[in-house]
């Protein structure tokens, strides 16, 4: 399987994202002679180093971000921490742990910006773990106001409602819990993503990452009402993020700026934009407002 690499040159977007927006969802890769890759990673991806994440968040408009720790990495943090303490404490960051993780471990982490740890149940990226594991990591990070992270795919989560209700911080659910878009927004599957954030105290959803959903291509607009129904249905649970460099996408790659673009078309007035963009990543991850 080949490894496409991040869009070289993104466009400047038209559309202005509000002062203080946060990136709430991408990833620092490498570079693999510094911070190399794990060996039980499921792909190996080009580079994607901090200075080009960096300048990508200057073109783009966003001043504050989330970097959310990939498979690829395993459970070394290194990379991600690395471009946290470069931030000047604009960004934020989610680890992967193994289920030795010590008290002393997230202190460490919380100085750095850790605010999360991410539970990855896809299976083409990573094995997955015994309930005790992700129970025993959720319970050690509770005290110090930190969330879990969950990406799954749609179909998944019946299998895992069970472990998510008992995880006893607020969660995150990445892309959307990833819905076959085909199938509707009346679809049971999909149904069953809003019963989970309208039903689960302290529930967050992810709206970005339409480039991995969409089945006709860019500009994704066979996606687009999901993430919007998601926006009008939980203003103040949503979260978006550009998902750079775009790990293992098999049909395109994007355009960062364009992805910038379609905010409006998800949260189309300006009180939404603000909700999704700046208040709520600022209540989650601790940002001045
Ligand atoms: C994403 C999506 C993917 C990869 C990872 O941890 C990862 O490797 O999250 C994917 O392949 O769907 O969030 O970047």
């Amino acid at each position: 399987m080949s490894y496409r690499p991040f869009h070289p040159n993104p466009k400047r977007p038209d559309f202005v994202v509000p002062e203080k927006a946060c990136d709430a969802h991408c990833h620092v890769f490498g570079p693999a002679d510094k911070f190399p890759f794990a060996p039980e990673r499921k792909y190996t991806p080009v580079d994607a180093p901090k200075e080009t994440l960096f300048a990508l968040h200057k073109r783009l408009g966003f001043s504050r971000s989330v970097l959310v720790q990939a498979s690829c990495h395993g459970t070394d943090n290194s990379a991600m921490i690395d471009m946290l303490m470069s931030s000047n404490g604009r960004y934020r960051g989610v680890a992967v742990v193994g289920a030795n993780l010590t008290e002393d471990e997230v202190t460490r982490m919380h100085e750095a910006g850790v605010r999360g740890i991410r539970f990855n149940f896809v299976k083409r990226l990573v094995d997955i773990q015994p309930k005790e594991y992700y129970l025993k990591i959720a319970k050690l990070i509770a005290p110090y106001g930190w969330h879990i992270i969950v990406y799954f795919e749609s179909q998944e989560l019946a299998d895992i409602e069970g472990l998510l209700m008992e995880i006893p911080t607020p969660i995150a659910i990445d892309h959307m819990g990833r819905p076959d878009v085909d199938k509707g927004l009346e679809h049971p599957d999909y149904r069953r993503i809003k019963n989970l954030v309208a039903n689960r105290k302290d529930t967050w959803i992810k709206v970005g990452c339409l480039e991995r959903m969409t089945q006709v291509g860019p500009p994704y607009q066979d996606v687009v009402p999901f993430a919007r129904d998601m926006v009008e249905s939980f203003p103040d649970q949503v979260l978006w993020g550009t998902d750079w460099p775009h790990p293992n996408m098999q049909s395109h790659m994007p355009d960062d700026g364009a992805l910038v673009n379609l905010i409006p078309q998800i949260a189309p007035t300006t009180e939404l934009q603000h909700q999704l963009l700046v208040d709520n990543p600022a209540r989650l991850y601790g940002f001045e407002r």
